[in-house]
């Protein structure tokens, strides 16, 4: 820790690592999985609706996770994770998302993976749903505009809990649910875009999802009292980008769009600025006296976030057109540099979100994404093998984690961080090998060659040293 800083990371905090099921673990048909949504991405969303998708599609190899995860674990124990968070596919377990009985392979590949993380002593935590829909759903039922969904995705729930109740302590209902606001088929497997889906529909998915997280939190605590379960979101915070008034109301208006998510799932209710924006623009949604109940006599027990950048709002039309990040259009920060991809990089904007959420809930908060996303080039390390000298992840990181530990000074109660894909993985929208996140290489590029070996990064042992002194050696 340096002498700015005199804070401690708590003493049981959780470090980690975070994937997703789609993303690494590639064998898409083996052992009687089927189709899910992020398998049609991109090509079900921003091109001609291929399915199923192509033979080239990167994430029906992904990084052979499903093959090689005995191998990987290992190398996250080696660096000292406390906890590793992963998806379930949901359809390895229900290929087609409406059967009732469970797939016996599936379950059997996941008794083993999660063995495997708790024979190494870290903590589990399972994303129920991360952006992978079983695509039947989407194609035959709607996704998520259908009721039906909500039983579906309970069911698949309480297979889960059932099972790993000894053994999973924390648990997420949807992974970063706010982006079903601007990706539908990503996050609720409703087939077009922001711009072509209706805003009923859109919210009524929404509302579905809400009442399926509630459900699925009352279940939970029914089979085991000791299972944390937290809402995720993304989370972009937005300053004004100026002092005009204008561009502050601009940010908070704009800023609930995510905060919204979460109201919900703290509050158990719908804030009055939702009903005034439903009202405002002709938006119907069903939504029942026994709806509301469930919810909220069912808050979550923590609040996670992803947080890669945050935003600026203006409320001038003209400047409100540059494409930041995979999916916003808004307006460029002129004090923060940006990641190959054009995301903003704002340690500080982490110690901001990480404070306004925790002064507005005042519970329990998981930072379960963070990283960042850049072009490796592998070299020689001078001892037979290869590396990579990501001083720019290290950098990225260490400057994001100092502003946790200011945060944590500022009174949050933080249970934890997971950095995203501490292992490179296909990325989610853009579907590359070329943007990489982790701490270990993996020989996979984007055009589907490569041995798929491993590779330690420079900043696998930095990493490393972070979770051995706790966060005293930033
Ligand atoms: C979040 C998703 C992850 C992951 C990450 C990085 O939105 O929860 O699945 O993909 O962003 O995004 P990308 O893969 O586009 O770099």
């Amino acid at each position: 820790m340096n002498n700015e800083t005199q804070t401690h990371f708590p003493k049981d905090f959780l470090w980690g690592g975070a994937i997703a099921a789609s993303q690494v673990e590639g064998a898409a048909l083996e052992d009687g999985r089927h189709w899910s949504t992020a398998d049609a991405l991109p090509y079900g969303v921003f091109k001609d609706v291929v399915i199923p998708p192509p033979e080239d599609y990167l994430k029906k190899d992904g990084i052979d996770f499903y093959h090689r995860y005995k191998e990987d674990i290992a190398l996250f124990a080696e660096m000292g994770f406390k906890v590793f968070r992963l998806s379930l596919s949901w359809s390895r377990i229900f290929p087609n998302g409406d059967e009732n009985e469970p797939n016996p392979l599936g379950l059997a590949y996941y008794d083993d993976l999660i063995n495997e993380i708790r024979s190494h002593g870290m903590e589990v935590m399972v994303t129920i749903v991360h952006f992978d829909i079983p695509l039947n759903l989407a194609l035959e039922y709607g996704g998520w505009s259908n009721p039906k969904l909500i039983d579906f995705y309970l069911h698949f729930a309480k297979t889960l809990y059932e099972r790993y109740q000894d053994q999973v302590k924390y648990w997420i209902t949807f992974n970063e649910i706010n982006v079903t606001l601007e990706a539908p088929f990503n996050g609720a497997g409703i087939q077009g875009t922001k711009d072509t889906v209706d805003k009923s529909t859109l919210y009524q998915a929404i509302h579905h999802q809400f009442v399926a997280s509630a459900k699925a939190i009352k279940l939970g605590h029914e089979i085991n009292p000791n299972f944390m379960i937290g809402c995720m979101v993304a989370n972009s915070p937005y300053y004004p980008l100026t002092s005009n008034p204008d561009d502050v109301m601009e940010a908070m208006k704009r800023d609930r769009e995510t905060l919204f998510f979460a109201d919900v799932h703290v509050r158990g209710k719908y804030s009055a600025y939702m009903k005034r924006f439903f009202k405002e623009n002709d938006i119907k949604i069903n939504i029942t006296a026994e709806d509301l109940q469930i919810m909220q006599e069912n808050p979550v027990d923590y609040i996670s976030f992803s947080y890669y950048m945050s935003y600026c709002a203006t409320a001038n039309p003209e400047k409100n057109n540059q494409e930041l990040g995979n999916v916003k259009t808004t307006v460029r920060n002129p004090y923060l540099e940006i990641s190959d991809w054009g995301w903003q990089i704002d340690p500080k904007g982490l110690r901001y979100a990480l404070n306004q959420f925790y002064d507005r809930y005042q519970k329990p908060l998981f930072i379960v994404e963070n990283g960042l996303g850049a072009v490796d080039e592998l070299v020689e390390d001078g001892q037979g093998s290869y590396t990579v000298n990501d001083d720019y992840r290290i950098k990225y990181l260490e400057d994001h984690l100092k502003q946790v530990a200011e945060a944590i000074e500022d009174g949050v109660e933080l249970l934890g961080y997971t950095s995203w894909g501490p292992i490179d993985l296909v990325s989610n929208t853009i579907a590359e090998m070329r943007k990489r996140y982790g701490f270990i290489y993996v020989d996979r590029h984007n055009d589907g060659t490569g041995s798929l070996k491993r590779y330690k990064k420079k900043s696998f042992n930095w990493y490393k040293n972070v979770i051995a002194t706790n966060g005293e050696s930033l």
